[in-house]
C-alpha cells in the first residue's frame, strides 16, 4: 500500500479527482435532500428519504472506493457492486412510490428490484472474474443488458409509464418521463464503462492499457443518483403548489 498517494490526489489522474468530487457531492446532496423533507408535503417525505438514503450509501461507499483506488490504483469492483446492489433498488423504490397513488402494487416493485439484481450480479461476474477475454466479458454483459432493457421497458411503456399516465397528476407524469430519460441516457454511460475494462470492446478497440473503467462510472453515478434526488424533489415542490 502506497501511504502517499492516499494522502493526495495524483495532478495527472482525472479518476482519483472523480472519486473525490463524487464523494462530497454524494455526501452534500444526501445533507440537502434530508434537510428537506421538512419543507415538503407530508407524501412525499418518504421519497425524499429515499433520494437521500441513495446518495448517502454511495457517499459511505465512494469514501471507501476513493482510499482504496489511491492505495491500490486499482478498480474497486466489489465495493462498486455492493455500492449499486443497494442504490439501484432503492432507485426502483422511487418508480414506485410515485406511481403508488396511481395504483402501483407491490409486486411491480418486485420485478423492477429483480431485473437490477439480475443485472448487477450478471455485471459482477463480467467484471470480478474477467480473464481479460472479449468473450468474456460480451456473454455477461448481454446477460446484463436484459436486465437493464426490462427496466427501460417498464419506465418507458410498461407499468410505469401506464401508472404515471393514469395518475392524472402532470407533475407526476412529467417526472417520470424525466426519470425514463435517465434511465435510457444516464444508465447507457455504464455499459460504456464496462467496455473500458480488459477485454471490453472499447479497450480493445483504442488498444488502452489502463482501463477507464471507474471514469465512466463515478460520472455516471453524478449525473443518476444525485439526478434522480433533485427530479423527485422537483416533483415533491411543485405538485404541492399545483394540486393538492
Ligand atoms: C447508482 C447506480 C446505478 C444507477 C447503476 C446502474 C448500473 C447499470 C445500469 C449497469 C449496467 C450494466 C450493463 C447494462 C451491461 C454491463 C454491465 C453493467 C452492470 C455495467
Amino acid at each position: 500500500m502506497n501511504l502517499l498517494n492516499v494522502l493526495t490526489i495524483p495532478k495527472n489522474d482525472p479518476i482519483a479527482f472523480t472519486f473525490f468530487t463524487g464523494y462530497m457531492a454524494m455526501l452534500a446532496s444526501s445533507v440537502f435532500f434530508f434537510a428537506e423533507r421538512s419543507s415538503v408535503d407530508g407524501k412525499w417525505k418518504l421519497s425524499l428519504l429515499v433520494s437521500a438514503l441513495i446518495t448517502g450509501i454511495a457517499a459511505v461507499h465512494y469514501y471507501y472506493m476513493r482510499d482504496y483506488y489511491l492505495a491500490t490504483g486499482e478498480n474497486p469492483t466489489a465495493l462498486r457492486y455492493i455500492d449499486w446492489t443497494l442504490t439501484v433498488p432503492l432507485m426502483c423504490v422511487e418508480f414506485y412510490l410515485l406511481t403508488k397513488a396511481a395504483g402501483a402494487k407491490l409486486n411491480l416493485l418486485w420485478k423492477l428490484i429483480l431485473a437490477s439484481v439480475w443485472m448487477l450480479v450478471t455485471g459482477y461476474i463480467g467484471e470480478a472474474f474477467t480473464d481479460g477475454s472479449s468473450s468474456h466479458s460480451f456473454i455477461w454483459g448481454a446477460l446484463s443488458t436484459l436486465g437493464y432493457i426490462y427496466i427501460l421497458y417498464t419506465a418507458w411503456f410498461g407499468e410505469v409509464a401506464q401508472l404515471a399516465k393514469s395518475s392524472q397528476n402532470a407533475t407526476v407524469e412529467k417526472g417520470v418521463r424525466t426519470l425514463a430519460w435517465f434511465v435510457l441516457v444516464g444508465w447507457a454511460i455504464y455499459p460504456i464503462g464496462y467496455m473500458c475494462m480488459p477485454g471490453g470492446w472499447l479497450n480493445t478497440a483504442f488498444g488502452w492499457e489502463s482501463s477507464n473503467v471507474d471514469l465512466f462510472y463515478n460520472i455516471a453515478d453524478a449525473i443518476n443518483k444525485i439526478g434522480f434526488g433533485l427530479v423527485v424533489y422537483g416533483i415533491a415542490v411543485n405538485s404541492k403548489s399545483a394540486t393538492a
